[in-house]
This record gives C-alpha cells, sequence and structure tokens, in this order.
C-alpha cells in the first residue's frame, strides 16, 4: 500500500456538474445507471478521465450515448481522447447483501443504507470521488414495493409513482452541490416520526426521524434534539436550515456513530433510540451530542466542505466544538455547564492524549496517510475541536461568532482548507492576538503531540510579588524530530492560601487590578508572568477551563490542592486538583509497591473527598465526578513504564478504601439523591441519579470486604424495582463490579426482560467483559459470551459490546501475564479484518501504547501485533495501524 501526501495535491482534471443516478434495487444485485455532464478543468493540463471504483461489475460506458473505449488501472476506469465536455454514462452493477464492510451500498435488516465518507461512493459507482468535486444529484431509486416501501434520498422529492411487477419508483433532487461523500439513499419498510417547524424568517420545514415498525417510541428525544439543535445554529451563529425536509434514519448496523450526509443523516441506532426503559442518561446526553452533531454539519461540512482528506478537522473538529457548545449552552447553570467541559477534557485525556503520544501521532492536519479512514480521530476530532475553542478564547466569543459568520459567506459552496478557517476568524479580529499570531497559532494544526508546560512559582516578599515561569515543550513524534513553540491562551486566577479567596489580578506594569480569570497568550519556548500588589504567596490556579490542550506540570503541595478543592472558583480547576491528589497519590501507591491492603490514600484526602460529598453547595454531578479516581488509561499515561496489573491493583485499592472509610457518607449520599422523581434526563436529575448509583457501587463494594449483605440485597431490589434504565443499570453495575453472588440473577433477569432490545443486550454484554477482573476472571467469560446465541461479529455494536469492551476498556483484565488477552486480542483483528476493516482496524489500536508496557507484557505484546503484520491480504486499514505500531 502506498501514502498519499498532502504536498501532492493537485485540482481535478475533470468537473462533473450534474449527476443523475437511478438504482433498480435488489440485495443480490442492485443496477446503478450513473449518467454524469462532465467538463475539463482547462486549468490543468489535458489528462485522460480517471475515475475510482472499488468492487464494482462493469457492464457499459457511453460517451456522449457512444460506446467509448476505456481501460482499467487497477480499480480505475481510464478514458482517453475526450472532449471538453461531454456526458458520460456507466451502467454498474454490485451486491449489497454481501457488503460486510458497511461502506457503499449495504443491506441492514432487509433495508437498503449507504454509507459513502470517505471514500465509500466508488463501491456505488465509477466516480472522481474525492470531495472537491462538487455536483448537482437527481436520484431515481426503484424497488420491489412491498418489500421497500420507503424511498429516500437527499433533497427534495419530486416525484414517486408505480412501476410494473409490483415495483415502484421515487426521485429525488437535491437542490445543494455536494461531494460524492455526501450522497445517502435509503429504502426499506420504516416508519417516521414527523415535525413540522417554523424558522425565524416563517419557512415550514419538515423534519423526520426513521426507524424500524417497534421503535417509534423511541424516537422523541432525538426529535426534540433535532429541533433544538435547528433553533441553536440559528440563534447563535446565525446558521439557518436550508432545506425543506430534513431527515435522519436508523441503522443498527453501522461503523461509526452517525453520518451527515446533506439532508439524509443515516446514524447508528445506538444515537436516535431512547425512551427511560431501554436508555440511560448518557444515552440521552449522548444523541442529543449526536444529533447536534451530523445537524451542524449541514453548514459546518455540507454547506462548505474541506478541499482534501487532509483537512478533515476543517469539518470535524469545528463541528465538535459546534455540538460541545451546543450542549453546553443548553444547559440551566454554570454547573452544568463546567460538568459538561470536564466529561469533555475527560475524553481528550484519556483517548487523545495517549494518541498524541502512541505510534499512531499526527497533526490535526496529517501530512499523509495511507487509508483515510483511520484518521478519522480524537486527534481529528477532539483536538481539532480544542483548537477551534482556543481561537475563540483569543478572539472573543463574539469575535469568534462574527469569524463564522465571515468563513461561511466567503466560502459559501466551496470546499476549503484549514489554513482558510483560521484566516476567517483571524480576518474578523484583525487586532486579535489570533490575528497577531496566525502564522504561529497555526502550528497545532501541523505539530503533533501535546505540548507540555513546566510552571515554576516565585513569591518575593519585598516587591509583594509572584512570578510564574512557564517553559513550553513538546516531544518528539513520528515523522517530527523536533517542534516549535506554540501559541498557548493560559487562564489563570489566584487563590488566597489561608481563607481560600480569589484575588485581585494586576500584571507588571499595569496601573489597576481585575478580579477573576485572566487569559494570558504565551508564544515564547519560556516566558515569565509576575503578579503584584501580593501581601503572601497565592495558590495560583493555571489552566483554568482546561484552555489549552496542554500538560501542566506544577509542583502544587498537597496543601495547595486542598485549598483549591475546596475553593477554585473555576469548577475546572477545583475538580482538577481533586484528580491531581488521586493521580499522586496512585503514583505514590505504585511506586511502593503497594499490596491490595495497603492504604494508597491519606486522611486528608479522604476527608476532603466527604467535604465535597457532603458539601450542600456543590450539584451532584460535580462530586460524581470528583470522587471519580482517575482511570487506569490516565493513571497509566503518566508512566514511563507501566505494569497494568499494578496500575489495576493500586487502582482497586484505593476504590476499596474509599468504600469503607466513607462508608458512611455513601449512605447518606444514597438516601439524599436515589429518588428522583418522574423520570427526565435534564443536568440536576441525572446527576443525582448518577451520585446514587456511584453510592451503591461503594456500598456493594465495602459489603465485599465486609461480608455485609444488607447492601446487595438492596441494590437487587432496586435493581428490580427502578423506574428506568439508568437507576436499573447503575445498580446491576453495582453488583456485577464488586462480583457479588447476586449479580448472576440480575444478569439473567435482565436479558429476559430486554432479549429482544439490541442495544440494551450491547450493553449486557458490554458490562460483563468491561467488569473488574479477579484472578484472570474474565477473558473465558469473554469467550463464552462470543459463543452466546445473541453474539455476532458482523453487527459493529455486538462486536464492540463484547472485544472492545475488554480488549480496549478493560485493562486489568486484558494484560494478562499469560499474554492469553493479546493472543485473543490478534485472533479477532485477522478474524474481523475479513469481514469489516474499519472495525479491524479500530480494534487494533487497542496495542497502541505496547512499548510503554513492562516485561513480560512488552514482548507478548510485540509478537501479538507481528502475528497480524505478517498475516498475507490484511486490508489496508488494519495493515497501517500495525505496522505504525512496529516502526
Ligand atoms: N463524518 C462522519 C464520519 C465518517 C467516518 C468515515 N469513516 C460522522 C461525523 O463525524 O459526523
Ligand atoms: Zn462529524
Amino acid at each position: 500500500p502506498i501514502a498519499i501526501r498532502r504536498e501532492d495535491y493537485a485540482a481535478p482534471a475533470y468537473w462533473i456538474d450534474t449527476v443523475d443516478l437511478t438504482f433498480d434495487l435488489d440485495p443480490a444485485k442492485t443496477r446503478v445507471l450513473n449518467r454524469m455532464q462532465m467538463r475539463r478543468n482547462s486549468e490543468v493540463p489535458v489528462q485522460p478521465l480517471r475515475l475510482d471504483g472499488d468492487e464494482l461489475n462493469l457492464a457499459r460506458v457511453l460517451v456522449n450515448g457512444q460506446g467509448a473505449s476505456f481501460r482499467m488501472e487497477g480499480e480505475q476506469l481510464v478514458i482517453d481522447g475526450l472532449p471538453d465536455s461531454f456526458e458520460l454514462e456507466i451502467f454498474t452493477t454490485c451486491c449489497p447483501i454481501k457488503n460486510t464492510k458497511l461502506m457503499g451500498l449495504f443491506v441492514s435488516e432487509d433495508t437498503f443504507f449507504t454509507q459513502c465518507e470517505a471514500e465509500g461512493f466508488r463501491r456505488i459507482t465509477y466516480f472522481l470521488d474525492r470531495p472537491d468535486v462538487m455536483a448537482s444529484y437527481t436520484v431515481t431509486l426503484r424497488a420491489s414495493k412491498a418489500a421497500y416501501p420507503v424511498l429516500l434520498s437527499n433533497g427534495n422529492l419530486v416525484e414517486q409513482g408505480e412501476l410494473p411487477e409490483g415495483r415502484h419508483f421515487a426521485k429525488w433532487v437535491d437542490p445543494f452541490k455536494k461531494p460524492s461523500y455526501l450522497f445517502a439513499l435509503v429504502a426499506g419498510k420504516l416508519v417516521a416520526r414527523e415535525q413540522r417547524i417554523k424558522a425565524r424568517n416563517g419557512k415550514e420545514h419538515l423534519l423526520q426521524v426513521y426507524v424500524r415498525a417497534g421503535d417509534l417510541d423511541k424516537t422523541e428525544h432525538a426529535m426534540n434534539s433535532l429541533i433544538n439543535s435547528v433553533l441553536w445554529d440559528e440563534a447563535r451563529f446565525g446558521l439557518p436550515l436550508d432545506l425543506d425536509r430534513f431527515m435522519i434514519v436508523a441503522t443498527s448496523d453501522f461503523n461509526m456513530g452517525a453520518m451527515e450526509n446533506k439532508g439524509l443523516n443515516i446514524f447508528n441506532t445506538k444515537y436516535v433510540l431512547a425512551n427511560q426503559a431501554t436508555a440511560t442518561d448518557a444515552d440521552y446526553s449522548n444523541i442529543e451530542s449526536v444529533v447536534g452533531h451530523e445537524y451542524f454539519h449541514n453548514w459546518s461540512g455540507d454547506r462548505v466542505t474541506c478541499r482534501d482528506w487532509f483537512q478533515l478537522s476543517l469539518k470535524e473538529g469545528l463541528t465538535v466544538f459546534r455540538d460541545q457548545e451546543f450542549s453546553q449552552d443548553l444547559c440551566a447553570d454554570a454547573s452544568a455547564r463546567a460538568v459538561k467541559r470536564i466529561e469533555d477534557v475527560r475524553v481528550l485525556r484519556t483517548a487523545q492524549f495517549p494518541e498524541d503520544a502512541g505510534p499512531m501521532a499526527h497533526p490535526v492536519r496529517p501530512d499523509s496517510y495511507i487509508e483515510i479512514s483511520n484518521f478519522y480521530t480524537v486527534t481529528i476530532y477532539e483536538k481539532g475541536a480544542e483548537v477551534v475553542r482556543m481561537m475563540q478564547t483569543l478572539v472573543g466569543r463574539k469575535g469568534f461568532e462574527a469569524g463564522i459568520t465571515l468563513y461561511f459567506e466567503r466560502h459559501d459552496g466551496q470546499a476549503v482548507t484549514c489554513d482558510d478557517f483560521a484566516q476567517a476568524i483571524a480576518d474578523a479580529n484583525p487586532e486579535s492576538e489570533l490575528a497577531r499570531l496566525l502564522p504561529q497559532f497555526k502550528r497545532w494544526y501541523s505539530q503533533a503531540g501535546t505540548p507540555r508546560l513546566a510552571a515554576h512559582g516565585v513569591y518575593d516578599a519585598q516587591n509583594r510579588s509572584y512570578t510564574l515561569s512557564v517553559v513550553q515543550s513538546c516531544p518528539p513524534t513520528p515523522g517530527q524530530p523536533t517542534k516549535e513553540p506554540f501559541v498557548i491562551p493560559l487562564n489563570v486566577g489566584l487563590l488566597d492560601a489561608s481563607s481560600g479567596r480569589e484575588l485581585p489580578l494586576q500584571l507588571e506594569g499595569e496601573s489597576e487590578a481585575t478580579h477573576g480569570t485572566r487569559t494570558v497568550v504565551l508564544s515564547r519556548a519560556g516566558e515569565q508572568i509576575t503578579f503584584t500588589g501580593l501581601d503572601a504567596e497565592p495558590v495560583p490556579s493555571i489552566l483554568r477551563g482546561f484552555s489549552a490542550p496542554v500538560i501542566l506540570d506544577f509542583e502544587y503541595t498537597d496543601a495547595q490542592l486542598l485549598t483549591l478543592l475546596a475553593n477554585d472558583p473555576d469548577p475546572f480547576n477545583r475538580w482538577e486538583a481533586g484528580q491531581r491528589l488521586g493521580l499522586r497519590a496512585a503514583l505514590n501507591g505504585i511506586a511502593a509497591l503497594a499490596t491490595d491492603t495497603t492504604p494508597v490514600l491519606n486522611d486528608a484526602y479522604i476527608d476532603a473527598m466527604r467535604s465535597v460529598l457532603r458539601n450542600p453547595q456543590l450539584d451532584a454531578a460535580f462530586k460524581e465526578l470528583v470522587l471519580t479516581l482517575p482511570s487506569e488509561t490516565y493513571i497509566a499515561e503518566q508512566l514511563d513504564v507501566v505494569d497494568p496489573q499494578r496500575v489495576h491493583l493500586v487502582r482497586e485499592a484505593m476504590r476499596a478504601q474509599l468504600a469503607t472509610a466513607l462508608f458512611a457518607d455513601w449512605e447518606w449520599a444514597y438516601e439524599q439523591n436515589h429518588d428522583t422523581g418522574a423520570y427526565s434526563p435534564d443536568p440536576t436529575s441525572s446527576g443525582r441519579r448518577a451520585l446514587a448509583g456511584m453510592a451503591l457501587n461503594f456500598l456493594c463494594l465495602a459489603a465485599r470486604a465486609s461480608g455485609d449483605a444488607v447492601w446487595p440485597g438492596k441494590t437487587l431490589q432496586r435493581f428490580k424495582d427502578a423506574g428506568n434504565m439508568t437507576d436499573r443499570f447503575n445498580a446491576l453495575n453495582a453488583l456485577v463490579s464488586s462480583g457479588h453472588t447476586l449479580a448472576a440473577q440480575a444478569l439473567a433477569r435482565f436479558h429476559a426482560i430486554f432479549k429482544d432490545e439490541a442495544l440494551v443486550i450491547d450493553k449486557w454484554f458490554s458490562l460483563q467483559a468491561g467488569a473488574p477482573d479477579r484472578g484472570g476472571d474474565i477473558l473465558p467469560l469473554v469467550k463464552q459470551l462470543m459463543k452466546h446465541p445473541d453474539f455476532s461479529l458482523k453487527n459493529p455494536n455486538r462486536a464492540r459490546s463484547v472485544i472492545f469492551s475488554f480488549c480496549s476498556a478493560n485493562p486489568g483484565a486484558f494484560h494478562r501475564p499469560d499474554a492469553a488477552g493479546y493472543v485473543f486480542w490478534s485472533e479477532r483483528v485477522i478474524e474481523l479484518d475479513a469481514i469489516n476493516p474499519q472495525v479491524a482496524a479500530r480494534l487494533a489500536r487497542a496495542l497502541d501504547r505496547w512499548s510503554k508496557l513492562a516485561e513480560p507484557y512488552r514482548s507478548a505484546a510485540r509478537e501479538a501485533i507481528a502475528r497480524v503484520a505478517a498475516k498475507p491480504d490484511l486490508s489496508k486499514d488494519t495493515h497501517e495501524v500495525v505496522t505504525r505500531a512496529l516502526a
């Protein structure tokens, strides 16, 4: 396989103005007639037309209605000697029922779906399958009316009717030009929830959510999320819905979360279907985010798209930022907004930071790839969103809105680059620090790796000043041995060490002090920030709100962290102080070779946690976040050499200690929070359910140590009586993760109740495969689960629920001294690769961080990766991941 390079970008040699597609849908043999009006791009030298194809059967090629001579070069269809403009007609067939890759046209539960991003359209017809070729589409779908009563494509339905032999047709015209990756069709037995809404300008729109007949009672939340998304984008950024009809369709077989096809979004059922009996609060909130995300793509992605796939973060980073802001803006108060921010940062730090430190590290705008599907990463998405967020911080919220307005005015209907985006934001804010530092700021797009800030504070009693010295660095990443300094907006505040009160801020040379947080813009390798007018050494609160995606090293004393935890008005840093204390305890425990009975947490930490738990001023959701210990993955990232079993053991010891030491407090917290009344997924009541669930978890864990039967009994009762899935699942989780004997009957009952609810059965599998390992018991269980009649490797959600929950989300169970976890992993990667390379390549990344492992894990992991890499006929996807891992 060969690498595609960003610097090799060349404009297309031909343009496609219109595409007229006719589908005769049949699961075993679908016929596709593709009629295109094309013309030569006069700005590039004359050259043959090369159309992309993949697993197509070619029947006929006509140029201006005449049989044309063509040749095949690999999978490309090549035609020479074409006139400057012409009609090209191509007739092909494909086999959707055998399409297990779920790219292109495939069948799921007797329904046709498509997935074209990034390069799936070439599996439907020969095409210039690249995002800078934008065309107007007319699509006619023909199929058996009984089997496929609903026929959908992008845009507006302009005609429909009957055909002979029980068939019917529907013709769709998309009023907007689009790249091929945004094409979609759906055909099958579906029903829709519908809602008509009126936009600000008085225009009416039809919103539809299509699902299978039994699922209509689970579409209300998705519809509400869609309505909120439409209103929000108009209110916050002045971006209206530009279509008469906006459709969402759910499928249970999907490689990812959802897809923003113009006017016809296709979703994984996981991000559409919810009612209180089947979905947890987390599901509700994910649905809101993903519905928002796909809807926001209608502008950031569809109206303005990417010139090439290296610019993927142009649409993904921006759209993640937009969906994060949407969810925050829907929150009723600052505390709920902070909770959302903390959750987003947690994802960044547990998933993106390791990626940026591992073999797959790449810039937000990569320089090369072998398989683009491998670059739908947390770096492109989440770090990309942080880059956009920093721009907003540098130009202010209003300035950023002006920048977005300019970006869409300037580039509507175009395929553009990350540079174009940054330029528009800067141009709308000519006086800003962003405009002043733009070329340097753009290093966030070109340099991979997580920058580190080493900060150090010195108090000068004589001058009543406090100087923070900050040195930035960034470790080497593949292909980038050295890095230049980044532009880093650093949000800072100071607290009084004795009272914990926030201090006014006066920088050296300023005549007046200000209150609250200050944004200091770092741009040099080393800088000093001096605050004046201070009577004593303050406690610095640095990187408030996580104002940049960096690692901050500051030698806080425990006392300083306790002050921040108790007092910081910035909720993010308040939470962060608790995490730093927990992390410090974990690292000390690991270094001291703690056993499972050594106390790892000191009294001060436990008392501080008790104060947070009992604090009447704090919301339950925030408490739950503070009391959640840093994950095993996050702890492991802080170590040079990782013994995953030791990390697991120490973290479990910490959990056991929190369970016992705060037993009475957990009882109190449960009593206070477990009754949330009639179900509503709002942040306040979901926060209370989360804290009650956490309390039950610790109470069952404490019972494990003491032999007490009361709380496990209560938990089982709770499991049986629960009025919603969140409470029911939390109770089940408490029994399973404490390893209580009552877990077995609860699991059996759960399966019996929900046997017909695929998404709930996914939870049932995932809970078991992700449960804390005790003496190596999880791998045999996982192998058992794979033999369960409900298991299927072909369904991505199901495969993820068992295999990924074990390999990627359960380090204590996966990293076994006997290497059996790695052997299992390599077998599954190879097996999945033959079915669905995208899913396989995702799983392949479970061992990204192998080189950090202690022996015997390290050698065993390397051997397992090498075994996969040695397999002939590996997909490009998996091949790229494992060869980079071994490089
Ligand atoms: N743009 C799609 C992701 C497509 C993934 C292709 N392998 C979903 C999204 O980010 O909204
Ligand atoms: Zn997206």
